[in-house]
């Protein structure tokens, strides 16, 4: 098997779906330079951009000076300027399973080809190392047990999640070291389903251990069901980042697992856009809740409660929420979480939409307001489990001091739905650490680890905050990673030792990561300072980041807001309620409230009583402290990188639009990343490792030979060709495997041990 995965290419497999290629046709590609003039030459396929911008496929009859006749497929002749033709491969590269399999990589190839597969239903394919998910916007028959019994036993090999999956496990089993599996790409252009296939396949290979494999799968419908809501881009979208780590025995059995998440989208809880809903878990108790429960909680339809019903859309097309409450109750029936517990949890989210429903009423001159008695009011102190008139006081005054100061409306629905979210928020938390205490297996010794991150995806929202810049800041980071490891890192290696390489450039996103993490004066760090600063207000903040960041090319400021150029897109975020979404201070009495209410509320109150005593870290040093621990699990583990791309925006199967999946490819360098995979030397040997392991296979004496000077004997007296080899300062860098010499070498040691037990065998 090849080691890179696809890297190398000496012999190609059978394209599933596509026609078999024969003999490869690059094996001679005429010099990337002159190639238009070859196609020119032999009358060869070509690209051309006759109309719209689109590409067509077409043969050239005839050139005459810098101009060419072309015939398009469809019969049309045209006439083009030379310089704007693109060499086309031949069709019977047609849908190749891996570009690097292409000779000709430019726009119009690559899009065709992953068209090709789109088109048949082949939504996996290779760009070198990475998979590139394709989302379908419907069922395609590939998943499932039996699938996931093929890819195990190798029956089928063709690009997969399950095939990412395997490697994964295989290599963990063979080197003994942690993997993980890197899930990029747009929202909605399948991170989330991909992770589930994935640890699908994981749950199903690893493990003997059946409880933990329902267990783990379960786990995904509450953590969608409570952290998962209808945006405008798709209908299931993560409010949350996750890493799922799953570990292992020494036999390869799952023992436990556990859930990290990072930064639910709090504000959802109070304000949705139009169109879009909150966490799904809402909707369903709404719909699904059996009547005694309902009359437990006072519960009504959606549409009563004004945190639903705002953005005037209550259901999914084709969700039945009512099913997926029952859904959800069997998965923590399945993960162990107690009745009582699931009551609690109940109690809460009923809690935060009576909360929602809350009012108040002016008393006096000065227009302060005062909490309304009345059925939302009751209900959710009730629920809380907190006292009617500590509820009043809470969101009627600010306590500072002993004295307590009256508020006006926007001030006490501020005040109100903070502790909506703040409750949502400290649930969810609680219900993470639940569901992680049931992942936690018995006494079996963890030896390895597989992680799979499924993160948000980038965001650029008509208004962005806070969130969107720490999504996108994480989003940026991990590019980062993605480049470094695929790109950059490699052709360093090439560089320091010497080698001939012709580099291939890549988009660095450096300059924009130097905006957010620059000491002492970036854009996170200034963030920090003023959100802990009591002199500090919003307009300050944006005087001191234009003060301090207009000289980086990624930034600009305007009134009241900025703008970031990210690798994606340029966006635009606004900064009028920056500090306070960061600092995210609770009032003491809050923590005094939520002290005295039900389980999951009150833990977190001691838990925050704990941490304001200790650290006061704001949302995004604890965000930054996580993002950095995240990033060094995956150095310190095997990556493997899975590319989720949205073939069109509609959301609907079977439309591939080109302009908007180029744009996705763009992003993630996936040419850039075939180019360096096309030429990489992926077999690599110290001169040491090189010489000791084929010493054997050399005729000379080599005793008195340094290393360097034994590699090169061995290499020379066996003839290997010298275009599959390069030998650097410290390394021999190989374009594929060295099978002529591994097969000598065992030849050799054979003889040895052959020889060894004649003489041992006739004594022993
Ligand atoms: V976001 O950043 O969380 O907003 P994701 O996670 O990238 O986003 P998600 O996995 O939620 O996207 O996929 C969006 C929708 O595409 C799903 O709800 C499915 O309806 C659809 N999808 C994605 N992948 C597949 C697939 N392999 N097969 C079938 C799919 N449908
Ligand atoms: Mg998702």
């Amino acid at each position: 098997k090849c080691i890179t995965g696809g890297g190398c290419n000496f012999g190609r497999k059978k394209v599933n779906g596509a026609a078999d290629a024969g003999e490869s046709p690059y094996t001679m590609p005429p010099e990337p330079g002159d190639s238009i003039g070859y196609f020119i030459q032999n009358k060869l396929g070509v690209w051309c951009k006759p109309r719209n911008d689109q590409w067509e496929l077409g043969k050239i009859r005839s050139t005459a000076g810098e101009e060419a006749t072309v015939m398009l497929s469809h019969g049309n002749v045209i006439t083009v300027s030379r310089g704007e033709l693109l060499p086309a491969n031949t069709e019977v590269l047609d849908g190749v399973d891996d570009l690097v399999e292409l000779s000709y990589l430019n726009a119009p190839s690559v899009l065709h080809n992953l068209q090709y597969r789109y088109n048949r239903d082949i939504i996996y394919s290779k760009s070198g190392p990475v998979l590139l998910a394709f989302n379908p916007f419907k069922d395609v028959n590939i998943y499932g047990n039996d699938f996931v019994t093929a890819y195990k036993d190798n029956i089928l090999d063709n690009p997969h999640v399950y095939a990412v999956a395997d490697a994964a496990y295989n290599d963990m089993m063979k080197d003994g070291e942690n993997q993980s599996i890197i899930i990029s790409g747009e929202s909605g252009s399948g991170k989330t389903e991909t992770a589930k296939f994935a640890m699908q396949y994981l749950a199903s290979v690893g493990s003997q251990n059946y409880e933990m494999k329902s267990k783990l799968i379960q786990t995904s419908c509450i953590l969608e069901a409570f952290g998962n809501a209808k945006t405008s881009r798709n209908c299931n979208s993560s409010r949350f980042g996750k890493l799922i780590d799953i570990h292992y025995n020494a036999e390869g059995t799952i023992s436990s697992a556990c859930i990290q998440t990072y930064l639910l989208e709090k504000s959802r809880v109070s304000q949705l856009c139009r169109g879009e809903r909150s966490y799904h878990v809402f909707y369903q108790i709404c719909a699904g809740a059996p009547p005694a429960l309902k009359d437990m909680l006072n519960l009504k339809m959606s549409s009563e409660y004004k945190f639903l019903n705002q953005s005037g859309c209550l259901k999914i097309n084709g969700v039945d929420d009512a099913l997926n409450f029952k859904v959800l109750v069997d998965a923590f029936d399945t993960l162990g979480i107690s009745h009582q517990d699931q009551e609690n949890v109940f109690h809460l989210l009923a809690a935060v939409l009576w909360l929602g429903n809350i009012s108040f009423a002016v008393i006096d001159q000065e227009e302060h307001v005062e909490l309304v008695a009345d059925e939302a009011s009751r209900t959710a102190a009730r629920l809380m489990g907190c006292k009617m008139d500590d509820l009043k006081v809470f969101l009627s005054t600010n306590r500072i001091h002993n004295t307590a100061e009256p508020l006006r409306m926007q001030q006490a629905t501020d005040k109100r739905d903070a502790l909506a979210t703040f409750v949502y928020e400290s649930l969810f938390n609680w219900l993470m650490e639940e569901v992680n205490a049931s992942l936690k297996g018995g006494e079996q010794h963890t030896r390895h680890t597989i992680s799979i991150l499924d993160t948000y995806g980038f965001e650029s929202l008509q208004k962005n905050s806070l969130q969107q810049l720490f999504i996108n800041y994480a989003d940026e980071r991990l590019q980062q990673h993605f480049i470094r490891y695929l790109c950059k890192l490699e052709q360093e290696e090439y560089e320091l030792e010497g080698i001939h390489w012709k580099k291939v450039e890549f988009e660095d996103n450096q300059e924009c990561l130097d905006l957010f993490e620059k000491k002492p004066m970036g854009l996170i760090s200034i963030l920090n300072e003023d959100s802990n600063s009591s002199k500090a207000t919003n307009e300050t903040f944006t005087e001191k980041i234009k003060r301090h960041l207009s000289y980086n090319i990624c930034f600009s400021c305007e009134k009241g807001a900025f703008r970031v150029r990210h690798y994606a897109r340029e966006v635009q975020y606004d900064a009028s309620e920056m500090l306070e979404q960061n600092s995210d201070k609770l009032q003491f009495d809050t923590i005094q409230l939520l002290s005295s209410c039900k389980k999951p509320l009150n833990r977190s109150a001691s838990g925050l009583m704990n941490q304001v005593q200790t650290t006061g870290q704001s949302v995004g040093a604890n965000f930054m402290d996580h993002l950095f621990k995240l990033i060094q699990q995956m150095e310190n583990s095997k990556q493997h990188f899975i590319r989720c791309v949205k073939p069109n925006t509609k959301k609907l199967p079977g439309i591939y639009e080109n302009d908007i999946v180029w744009e996705q490819l763009k992003c993630s360098q996936v040419m850039e990343i075939v180019q360096i995979t096309k030429s990489r030397y992926p077999l690599r040997f110290t001169h040491q490792e090189f010489a000791s392991r084929f010493g054997c296979i050399l005729s000379k004496n080599i005793s008195c030979m340094n290393p360097l000077s034994t590699s090169v004997a061995i290499l020379q007296q066996h003839q290997i060709p010298p275009q599959i080899y390069q030998a650097g300062f410290t390394k021999l860098f190989f374009r594929g495997q060295v099978d002529v010499l591994e097969n000598l070498r065992q030849e050799v040691l054979k003889g040895t041990r052959e020889l060894e037990n004649r003489f041992l065998g006739g004594r022993v």
